[in-house]
């Protein structure tokens, strides 16, 4: 079963995989075929302390989908390290509602309804030349229209952008090879307000369909801050993209699979081949200097372009188009129907000459139809294509769900000088266990890929780990692609449903990442001031091993409670937390950190509250009481400070 070519260390991992066993040293087929010790991926025993941290070479950040925020584990060790709440509340994480700035950021500024679910789609970490730089990591909610900004020195959210102008859908999320300018799409068409829907000036019925969708630019500022740039509305939706770089800089490109315009299934696949779209982002901004723009009365500093006023392409794509994907050089894009075997790989030059010879075959809705032929060239490889990662030594990988695997292509000029294949050809075929959904290569989707390791996202796992329940975890499965073929390393389970993931090398990060919090320079005097105008019980209070001062304190019934917490200790690993039993109210408080929770003392009577971690031997015993008084028994002398 094995080629004569295989290396040393695919024979291994192939060994192990055919007999079920992934522990070399226990399994006799494996050990038979090579000694355990000449594979590079077999771990010590017994695990010396530090290893993983010594040996982990990527971050790796994977969205958590409806989890609402972001996995993040250690490649190549698989090993699950955090999840970054974002759109979720997570306790353990220190993210609650009941902390008025994370309850700020999941409040819809449009409604003030505050949100805690959200459906977690394209991580996307900020990049300088093309490259990441490890600064923030970005993501969208597929289901709110939202982005949120991590910062990867605390791994916390500092930001979340409420999307103008629309309900939900937002899926196609990317940034530009400088972290200046994020595109986005709304996949989801919307039935926008009336001032919008005139402007566009299409078709569109709030019954029957159908509607429009825009795409749109945010702007990050030199600290972060995102703004939205602009919107363009138009006809269509559409589904994933990417920002071009290098040969293709200047341009975005996106995938629509609903060209049909329809509102089922069944309507959506009547047309054999859907489009990819090419946008010029400098006639977008010509538009708004021209003034070739609207806004609404809900985001008056929101440009709202027409599809028709800015330069935008369309080429043909294969039924049902779904990823995108840019190689390092900016050339090439490939781009396939998830409900054909073709695959089609788009060259930018030849996009650029059908533009400028204005080679077209047609127009719809006013938009240029490029002849997909004469730009591109096709591949018959698989079924069931969603996305594709790029290699430093000229492959591709496309994952494909129903074949579930990946086939690993060589690409065209210039790389054939490199990996030395006939260009567009399987080289390798990686076996997924089961059902692709995105793949991830670190740095695979930059100008300058790291390589080394494929990890694939599989959504179906079947019967691959013990029971628990008809919903199952996903699998996370890690290939070294720096042999062919590619040898298994590690499968990982994790719970539902990651969609894409980005890899950076450790360094970028561990050099940033905080540690313990700074502490204001002045400290905190622990102690509770009344305000009986409004109601409100400021409680100032601070936790060290193994201590809250106060530990005790009162409040009238129906007032509110403002407590703000410092966890003043400034060891490594020491957080701290506020568990109120009686509430739901709970929140973890990293060393040097300082929050704020407010909820309301609506029940009287005494509620015990407990440190959150096992932090020191008397952990149990760091606790404290918040004693409600019913109003009508209250007096002055029942504060705190007169009794403490
Ligand atoms: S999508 Cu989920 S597997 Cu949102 Cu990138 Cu394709
Ligand atoms: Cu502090 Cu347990
Ligand atoms: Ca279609």
């Amino acid at each position: 079963m094995f080629k004569t070519s295989m290396t040393i260390k695919g024979l291994v991992a192939g060994a192990a995989l055919a007999c079920g066993c992934i522990a070399f040293q226990s399994c006799d087929q494996s050990a038979e075929a090579s000694a355990p010790a000449a594979s590079p991926w077999a771990r010590p025993f017994p695990m010396p302390h530090g290893y993983w941290k010594k040996t982990d070479e990527f971050y790796c950040f994977a969205s958590g989908g409806q989890q609402g925020g972001i996995y993040v584990y250690g490649m190549p060790s698989m090993k699950l390290l955090s999840e970054i709440p974002i759109f979720n509340v997570d306790p353990r994480w220190g993210w609650t509602t009941s902390n008025p700035e994370v309850r700020e950021l999941m409040t819809s500024p449009r409604t003030g309804e505050v949100l805690i679910s959200g459906d977690t789609h394209h991580p996307v970490l900020s990049r300088t030349d093309g490259t990441y730089d490890g600064r923030w990591l970005f993501v969208n909610d597929k289901r709110n229209a939202r982005i949120a900004r991590m910062n990867l020195e605390t791994f916390r959210t500092e930001e979340i952008l409420w999307m103008e102008n629309v309900e939900g859908g937002m899926h196609g999320f990317t940034s530009g090879p400088n972290t200046k300018l994020l595109v986005g799409n709304i996949e989801l068409e919307a039935y926008p307000a009336k001032e919008i829907r005139d402007y566009v000036d299409v078709d569109i019925d709030m019954l029957k369909g159908p509607y429009i969708s825009c795409v749109f630019g945010v702007n990050v500022a030199e600290d972060g801050t995102m703004k939205t740039a602009w919107q363009v509305w138009g006809p269509w939706q559409y589904d994933l993209v990417r920002a071009g770089w290098g040969e293709s800089d200047g341009w975005f490109i996106n995938t629509a699979y609903n060209t049909e315009r329809s509102v089922n299934t069944v309507g959506m696949f009547k047309r054999p081949e859907d489009y990819v779209f090419y946008w010029n982002i400098e006639s977008i901004n010509r538009a708004i200097e021209e003034g070739k723009y609207i806004t609404s009365e809900a985001a008056p500093e929101v440009p709202i372009i027409k599809w028709s006023d800015v330069d935008v392409y369309a080429a043909p794509c294969p039924l049902n188009p779904h990823g995108l994907d840019i190689d390092p050089t900016g050339r090439y894009a490939l781009s396939s129907g998830k409900a054909t075997t073709l695959i089609r790989h788009y060259d930018f030059r030849n996009v650029m000459k059908a533009i400028e010879e204005k080679n077209f075959i047609g127009e719809e809705f006013g938009i240029p139809i490029m002849d997909g032929a004469a730009v591109s060239g096709d591949m018959d490889t698989g079924l069931g294509p969603t996305h594709i990662e790029y290699d430093n030594e000229g492959y591709c990988y496309i994952g494909y769900f129903v074949d579930s695997d990946v086939k690993k292509v060589a690409l065209g000029d210039p790389w054939d000088k490199k990996h030395g294949h006939e260009p567009w050809t399987v080289v390798d075929t990686i076996p997924a266990h089961y059902s692709v959904g995105h793949l991830m290569v670190p740095g695979g989707d930059t100008a300058e890929p790291y390589g080394k390791y494929l990890v694939i996202m599989n959504k179906l796992t079947k019967d691959t780990f013990l029971p628990h329940g008809p919903l199952i975890c996903e699998n996370h499965e890690l290939y070294d692609i720096e042999t062919i073929p590619a040898p298994l390393i590690d499968q990982m389970s994790l719970p539902p449903e990651s969609h894409y993931a980005q890899g950076i090398p450790v360094d970028l990060i561990t050099k940033r990442a905080k540690k313990v919090y700074d502490l204001p320079e002045e400290s905190m005097t622990p102690g509770v001031e009344y305000d009986y105008d409004n109601k409100v019980a400021h409680v100032k209070m601070t936790a060290v091993r193994s201590f809250f001062t106060p530990d005790m304190f009162t409040v009238p019934e129906g007032w509110d409670v403002d407590v703000e917490l410092q966890n003043i200790e400034m060891s490594l690993d020491m957080s701290h937390g506020w568990s109120l039993t009686g509430y739901d109210v709970m929140e973890s408080i990293d060393p040097g950190e300082n929050k704020h929770l407010e909820f309301t003392a609506e029940r009287s009577g005494v509620f015990w509250y407990y440190c959150l971690w096992f932090c020191s031997e008397l952990h149990m015993e760091m606790r404290g009481r918040m004693i409600v008084i019913p109003e009508d028994e209250w007096s002055k002398d029942l504060e705190w400070s007169a009794l403490k």
